[in-house]
């Protein structure tokens, strides 16, 4: 399980946005979003790095961890 601190993601359509990047990521077999921490779990055998790339990438850059 990874987390990550996202502090662009503040609503819904953000959340929408972010659970879309990710789960094309290889490996995510999972997202679990908590808006109101600003906080993303992501599941699965996945690299940080490719996660965390692919949030920048969305327009949603994770603190580092
Ligand atoms: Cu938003």
């Amino acid at each position: 399980m990874l987390e990550f601190t996202v502090p662009k993601m503040t609503c819904g359509a953000c959340e929408k946005r972010v659970r879309k990047a990710l789960e094309a990521v290889e490996g995510v077999e999972g997202v679990s979003v908590d808006l109101s921490r600003h906080k993303v779990g992501i599941s699965g055998p996945v690299a940080s790095a490719g996660a965390a790339a692919a949030l920048a990438q969305a327009g949603y850059p994770p603190l580092e961890a």
